[in-house]
């Protein structure tokens, strides 16, 4: 399942990605994707959504599910994403992303999914008993690129597998429609410090929603004494901060912490150190704290004063629709025509 052939694609570059509305965003989900679409929206034209499709591939409470759309709207929001800028939606608004999907369940394989690892940690021991929407996951994520035909998709490092899955399909689709060039292979844009951060409490597990612990992260609505708590509590060992990024291997939770002061710091690792070395967490923590609370207070401060008004949000989600649409609707239009639908 590798595409490395070169792909005629000559459309325009568009900057695609979304976020589950499962819970309380973090830092991982902050630093690993919404910067990037902060930075990305004066680059390229640049599509956003709320993915509540993906969301049900675990359960989530219908009466809830429509205010965390709007959280986390309010999240992109007051992270700097400017809605006149870029497009930003609800998945859920464009019924094409699901019809893509079907069609997309017919081109990729059973042997494609069965190798992504994603499914694997989450369905947990009991495979079975997992949704099948939580198995197609991957393809309803191609669907969502590829109906806008992205060429850019700013993700964190755990989402790598599925871009791979998504350029093999869109290959897939081409050759065997055979429509060289029809869909882009998208870049997965996950370069950057904060491509993986880790869960405060295991350095070798990623900062994840779904982690019982909330000590595990920092999300973007704690206030400046649960952040400062978090930091505090993080686990750690007992050796100061080495000179040399070399001397971090085998350190795990050292490494995240100092991974996390330097993405939001706009600085590199080895400048951190440079800053630190010799000093034990006793006096780095602090240091991190204040800088995690500079950083996230004021965007929590800003999630707050947006969800005052959740008919504004929807206001912003109503036109972001509109907008998906015009480019959705003529993609899938064409798809049709080239299945050969009998409502092509
Ligand atoms: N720890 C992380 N470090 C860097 N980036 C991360 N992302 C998630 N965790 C980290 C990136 O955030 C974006 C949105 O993710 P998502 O909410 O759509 O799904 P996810 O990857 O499954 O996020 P979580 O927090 O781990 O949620 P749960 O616990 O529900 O599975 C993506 O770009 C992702 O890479």
């Amino acid at each position: 399942m590798t595409d490395q052939a070169p792909n005629p694609y000559a459309g325009p570059q568009r900057v695609l990605s979304g976020v589950q509305p499962t819970g309380d965003l973090h830092l991982g989900n902050y630093l690993g994707a919404l910067v990037k679409f902060v930075r990305l929206q004066h680059e390229m034209p640049t599509f956003i959504f709320v993915a509540d499709l993906h969301a049900i591939t675990e359960w989530q409470d219908p009466a809830k599910l429509k205010g965390q759309v709007r959280e986390i709207t309010a999240a992109f929001l007051a992270t700097g994403l400017d809605p006149k800028v870029a497009t930003i939606f609800a998945q859920s608004a464009i019924p094409e992303h699901a019809e893509l999907a079907w069609v997309f369940d017919c081109v990729a394989r059973v042997g494609w999914l069965d190798r992504m690892t994603q499914f694997k940690d989450k369905a947990g021991k009991h495979k079975e008993r997992a949704s099948v929407g939580l198995y197609a996951y991957p393809v309803l994520q191609a669907a969502d690129i590829l109906l806008y035909k992205a060429t850019h998709v700013p993700v964190g490092e755990d989402q790598k597998q599925h871009l791979e899955l998504t350029r093999d399909i869109a290959g897939k689709f081409n050759h065997d429609f055979e429509r060289p060039g029809f869909f882009p292979l998208p870049e997965p844009l996950t370069q950057g410090p904060g491509a993986r951060v880790m869960s405060l409490r295991d350095g070798q597990v990623k900062m994840s929603k779904s982690d019982p612990s909330d000590y595990s992260r920092i999300n973007l609505t704690d206030d400046a004494d649960t952040i400062a708590q978090k930091v505090k509590k993080a686990r750690t060992d007992a050796e100061p901060l080495p000179e040399q990024l070399e001397a971090l291997e085998g350190r795990p939770e050292a490494q995240n912490l100092v991974a996390i002061y330097a993405a939001l710091a706009g600085l590199s690792p080895a400048q951190v150190l440079g800053e630190f070395a010799g000093q034990g967490f006793g006096a780095f923590k602090p240091k991190l704290a204040d800088l995690a609370v500079s950083v996230m207070g004021p965007i929590g401060a800003e999630m707050r004063r947006l969800l005052a008004d959740p008919a504004e949000i929807d206001r912003i989600l109503g036109d972001g629709a509109e907008r998906a649409r015009a480019i959705a609707t003529p993609t899938m239009a064409e798809v049709r025509k080239i299945v050969g639908f009998w409502a092509g």
